[in-house]
């Protein structure tokens, strides 16, 4: 509310400023020194682009300092080391370029106003220096280009065979997750089967999906690599874990994929950041909706031993909806009965 009525101030004190010029030069033309007027207006604005460069210039390193931590977090991956030189190399490249070209553009504006007596230089042309600005931002380019591409390629490399893989799936506006369960393999989906309580649609016909679980809280083990599978059930959404220098797109009917290796667990984010109440997070970065700020998963990386012990505790969603038993083809009953450890007794 501050905010809003202290930017409302600077408006309000922006448009006073230029209606007094606006006076100030119709007056000049009910008297009919037009000329006069000309030049005052170049210097006003030739002024203006020097006020706009110092400003801005001040506002850009005043929150790039003042902000740096919350863009900077801690790197909790292993891909994230790679992730971040690239970042940082191709930050540091195009942050230069940025404030100098930014400089030169306003100081030009300025210094080279409209005077009276001053005449601009023609020149034509000068081709040394059009093969050096083509031939060197060319070669930078190409080296960020080629380099981003390596980088990217190894982040996306095909799984390893022992990944833990687990699922997400993005809705408006929430995150759900799937666990493989005691067999290591996902189930089959179909969302031609999604309702209320089945909300990832999980297809009784595929054996594999009986002792798929869906857990309230989400974790994963330090240490080992875990794949998120990842899809959308209505728009597009973003699967955005910024410690782990993770960003994945998900989208509807196009499933995606992200293989990490988680490096610090949350306790010793907790211990390294002297934060008792830190907790890893997932958010949504792709606006998606009214609710799009509400998409925020908690995620807790847990050491292996404990993380196998949590997974053995889960319930898999036959047992506790037992009730999905009739859409199970009746071949497959009893092992999905023994799969998921469902009581007998508690059917009749
Ligand atoms: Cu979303």
């Amino acid at each position: 509310m501050f905010n809003l009525a202290i930017g409302l101030g600077v408006v309000l004190l922006l448009a006073i400023l230029f209606l007094i010029f606006r006076i100030s030069s119709l007056i000049g033309v009910a008297k009919g020194n037009t000329d006069k007027l000309e030049t005052s207006s170049n210097k006003i604005n030739g002024a203006m682009f020097l006020v706009f460069l110092v400003g801005t210039g001040f506002l850009f390193f005043w929150y790039s300092f003042k902000e740096f931590e919350n863009y900077n977090l801690p790197v909790a991956s292993e891909h994230g080391s790679e992730y971040e030189f690239l970042f940082w190399t191709t930050m540091a490249v195009t942050g230069v370029v940025f404030v100098l070209t930014q400089i030169l553009l306003f100081y030009f504006s300025w210094k080279y106003q409209y005077k009276e007596n001053s005449k601009a230089l023609f020149y034509p042309e000068n081709n040394k220096l059009e093969v050096v600005w083509t031939f060197v931002p060319a070669v930078v380019l190409a080296i960020l280009v080629f380099t981003g591409w390596r980088v990217w390629t190894d982040i996306t490399a095909p799984a390893p065979e022992n990944t833990n893989n687990i699922e997400i799936m993005g809705y408006q506006f929430a995150w759900g997750v799937r666990y493989p369960g005691l067999d290591g393999e996902l189930g089959n989906s179909d969302y031609r089967v999604i309702e209320a309580t089945n909300s990832f649609g999980i297809d009784f016909n595929d054996k594999a999906s009986y002792d798929d679980f869906i857990p309230r809280e989400m974790h994963i083990p330090k240490g080992e690599p875990v794949t998120f599978n990842i899809r959308a059930r209505d728009v597009l959404h973003s699967v955005f874990a910024p410690h782990f220098r993770l960003k994945m797109d998900a989208v509807p009917g196009m499933p995606t994929s992200f293989t990490f290796t988680a490096t610090k667990s949350t306790e010793e984010m907790r211990e390294e950041l002297n934060d008792p109440e830190f907790n890893y997070e997932i958010a949504c970065t792709e606006v998606c909706g009214r609710g799009h700020y509400s998409m925020k998963l908690t995620l807790i990386v847990d050491e292996p031993e404990d993380y196998r012990a949590w997974y053995a505790e889960q319930e898999s969603f036959l047992k506790r909806n037992p009730e999905y038993l009739t859409k199970v083809p009746s071949d497959l009953k009893e092992l999905a009965i023994l799969k998921t450890g469902i009581d007998n007794k508690e059917l009749d």
